[in-house]
């Protein structure tokens, strides 16, 4: 059987919370849900797998057109996210007219959050509710089974949703989550060319994201992880993945875990691990300023780990109590303190516009960059995401006068654009503000300095550049 997974183009852009700018030039990554779910299934026999990558494999809508009638896959798979979902859809409509016989498949955050709208759509057949590798994986082998697709044997398979021949929507029960990651096999890279991916802040010209963990305990009221169930990889299990690239001569990991110091034994016993295995490669990591010491800094530092992505939020405590982000102002500054001391680069996330927020509380956070002086800075504008804690609780207390989520989720429109969460500034007052605190904080000689130091060739060199142009003249 015949499989196509497919990473649209960007020709919808939703305008997101970060900096459009930065998002713009955002690195361009291989979508690692897509080479889980792929490699779940990859060694079965029988199984033929291809990922196109629309932006990377430069493949044209005509091309893809022809592929399809060429190839005449069984299942067509899309990752999809709120934010891409207009060019999935796209692409859909050119799979619907080169083959009848495709099955389309949605899988990933967007279906998971509202599945009965996405099989509402007419050309959707299948979504994968939540983690994908088994679903797929007992979806495909009714597949191998050769004895036909039915509703009985779909219904079957929990975690999936599909539609009965009279067009019913029907969504099994819920997949109880994979309890043990180390038991899932590596993503599937060798479907996908990782030397074609790259990342505009990376220390070399190769990157390979990985994923050590899976939920988060924690109860950020902006974030679709809010207390999720929390399960990690053992030290071992990374090291192994880490040692099949060095093999292949990578020298540089992008840990693209939300969080991956939530468990500090782990970590500790995951950078001796490193340390002593001596493999001479860089990496970086995303965590809360909480989990964050002298002691940890020092082994992450040892083991290669050259930045932390620290997600500071905000300079004033009120701000950060009502994003329930269970950390105080002290926290940010013993973190980056720590940090800094050992020699890793600290990276913040700040967000403006959170319901409430003042002048005064975004000059206490601009006041905190000031003082914690990290070396990269990433603004957001604060955003209820669909179905979010955020979100409800301002449905709920009348901010947010109708589910404009679900209208979107039932009828995606390219003209949709995203709602922030202030009361108190509009949009464009915030993007004023947003654009003005990242270029303060990267026209500053000693960022352009170090940026410079930083860069390791021509190509990167234009890159930063050209980012710098349109911060400047956008
Ligand atoms: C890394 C990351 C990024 C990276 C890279 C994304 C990539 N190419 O992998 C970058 C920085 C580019 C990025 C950008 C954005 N991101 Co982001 N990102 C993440 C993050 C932290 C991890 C994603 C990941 O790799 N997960 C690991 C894999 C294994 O999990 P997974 O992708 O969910 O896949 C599993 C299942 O979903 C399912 N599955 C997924 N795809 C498929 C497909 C098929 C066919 C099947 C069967 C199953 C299946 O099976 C997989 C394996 O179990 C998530 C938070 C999170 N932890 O999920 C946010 C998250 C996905 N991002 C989010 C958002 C909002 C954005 C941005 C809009 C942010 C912005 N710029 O303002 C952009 C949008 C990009 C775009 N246009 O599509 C939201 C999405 C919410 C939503 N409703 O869609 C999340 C959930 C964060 C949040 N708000 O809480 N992001
Ligand atoms: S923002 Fe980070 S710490 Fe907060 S809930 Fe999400 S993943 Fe956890």
């Amino acid at each position: 059987m015949k499989i196509f997974f497919i990473i649209p183009p960007n020709i919808h852009y939703i305008e997101p919370y970060a900096y459009v700018e930065a998002d713009k030039s955002n690195a361009i990554r291989p979508s690692l849900g897509l080479l889980y779910v792929a490699a779940a299934v990859k060694d079965i026999p029988g199984v033929d797998i291809r990922i196109i990558d629309m932006n990377i494999d430069e493949i044209s809508m005509e091309t893809l057109e022809k592929l399809i009638a060429e190839e005449s896959p069984d299942i067509v798979g899309f990752s999809v996210l709120t934010f891409n979902l207009l060019n999935c859809m796209e692409v859909c409509k050119i799979v619907r007219k080169a083959s009848t016989q495709a099955k389309i498949c949605f899988g990933g955050w967007h279906p998971t959050l509202y599945p009965e709208e996405t099989l509402a759509f007419g050309f959707v057949d299948y979504i994968v509710i939540g983690e994908g590798e088994l679903t797929f994986k007992e979806l495909v082998s009714l597949y191998l089974d050769g004895s036909g697709i039915t509703e009985e044997k779909l219904s079957a398979v929990n975690g999936l949703g599909y539609k009965t021949s009279e067009g019913e929507i029907v969504i099994n029960p819920p997949r109880p989550v994979v309890k043990k990651l180390d038991d899932l096999p590596l993503p599937a890279y060798d479907l996908v060319d990782p030397t074609k991916y790259s990342h505009l802040l990376a220390c070399t010209d190769q990157v390979v994201n990985i994923m050590t963990s899976r939920g988060c305990p924690q109860g950020c009221v902006f974030c679709d992880l809010r207390r999720s169930p929390y399960r990690y990889r053992t030290p071992g299990n990374i090291l192994e993945e880490i040692r099949f690239w060095v093999n292949k001569g990578v020298r540089e990991f992008f840990i693209q875990d939300d969080n991956f110091t939530i468990n500090r034994k782990r970590t500790i016993e995951f950078c001796n691990l490193l340390k002593d295995a001596d493999l001479n490669i860089t990496y970086k990591i995303s965590s809360r300023v909480d989990y964050i010491d002298d002691e940890l800094s020092e082994h992450l530092k040892r083991s290669g780990c050259y930045r932390i992505y620290f997600g500071v939020e905000s300079g004033s405590q009120r701000i950060l109590d009502y994003l329930e982000k269970g950390i105080k102002t002290q926290d940010i500054r013993k973190a980056f303190r720590s940090a800094q001391k050992f020699g890793i680069d600290c990276c913040a996330y700040i967000m403006i516009g959170v319901p409430s927020e003042t002048k005064d509380d975004i000059d206490m956070t601009m006041d905190l960059i000031k003082e914690i002086r990290p070396r990269h800075l990433h603004c957001s504008i604060c955003t209820p995401m669909p179905k979010t804690y955020l979100y409800n609780r301002l449905m709920e207390d009348g901010t947010i006068e109708h589910d404009y989520w679900l209208d979107f989720a039932k009828k995606p429109d390219p003209s949709f654009r995203t709602s922030f969460a202030s009361k108190l500034y509009s949009a464009e007052e915030l993007r004023d503000m947003q654009n003005a605190i990242q270029r303060q904080f990267y026209f500053n000689p000693g960022i352009i300095f170090h940026e410079i130091l930083r860069t390791r060739g021509l190509k990167q060199f234009f890159a930063k550049f050209q980012m710098a142009l349109r911060m400047l003249f956008h």
